[in-house]
């Protein structure tokens, strides 16, 4: 466990869609429609209703771009509503990459605060179907994470949730790292 200003950020190994924190994260695609991944995990576990307000948001503002946020209900989740992000595909690094991930990570975090959420689990975003090298995006998930909450405050938990041990080891070393090196 970490602390973050006054939140507690847990890192786990497991699904996210067994998550009990008031929301949880989607790695989406701009098109909110669903996917593979986390996606469809989430959309298979939370069922149709989840898509439904997808569509809703899509005819209301076309899709969700690459950094950003949008919120549905958690529909048969535990989670009683799903935060869409979308991050970036690698493409060698040289293409915003960091700051897009980044972005999704901290506007994720905008939208439950601004909800009155109090507690989101987040996926590795960005580091399945889309490349990302998990090392680089743990250390841009956990300091944006970190300055957010510093910063900001609102939350009582923040949860990584892992879905390989490998990944668990990579996050949590990163959150170490950013530990050790001070404030
Ligand atoms: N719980 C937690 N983590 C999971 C789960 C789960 N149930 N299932 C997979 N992961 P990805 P991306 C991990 O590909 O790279 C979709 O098709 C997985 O092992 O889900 O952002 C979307 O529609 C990996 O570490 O997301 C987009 O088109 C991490 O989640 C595209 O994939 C992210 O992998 C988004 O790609």
């Amino acid at each position: 466990m970490f602390k973050a200003g006054s939140t507690k950020v847990v890192l786990i190994q497991g699904d996210i869609t067994r998550q009990d924190t008031e929301a949880i994260v989607n790695a989406a695609n701009s098109s909110l429609l669903g996917g593979g991944g986390v996606d469809g995990a989430i959309h298979r576990a939370g069922g149709p209703q989840i898509l439904e307000e997808c569509k809703q948001i899509r005819a209301r503002q076309g899709g969700c771009p690459a950094g950003e946020a949008v919120i549905t209900g958690g529909g048969n989740l535990k989670a009683r509503y799903v935060i869409h992000t979308v991050g970036p595909v690698w493409s060698g690094g040289g293409s915003r990459e960091d700051e897009l991930l980044s972005s999704a990570y901290r506007n994720s975090l905008q939208l439950a605060v601004s909800r009155g959420i109090r507690s989101v689990s987040f996926p590795s975003i960005s580091t399945g179907a889309y490349g990302f090298p998990t090392g680089r995006a743990a250390r841009v998930a956990a300091s944006t994470v970190k300055n957010f909450l510093e910063r900001e405050g609102g939350l009582d938990e923040v949860r990584f949730v892992l879905f390989s041990e490998k990944d668990f080891n990579t996050y949590r070393e990163a959150w170490e790292e950013l530990t050790a090196a001070g404030d």
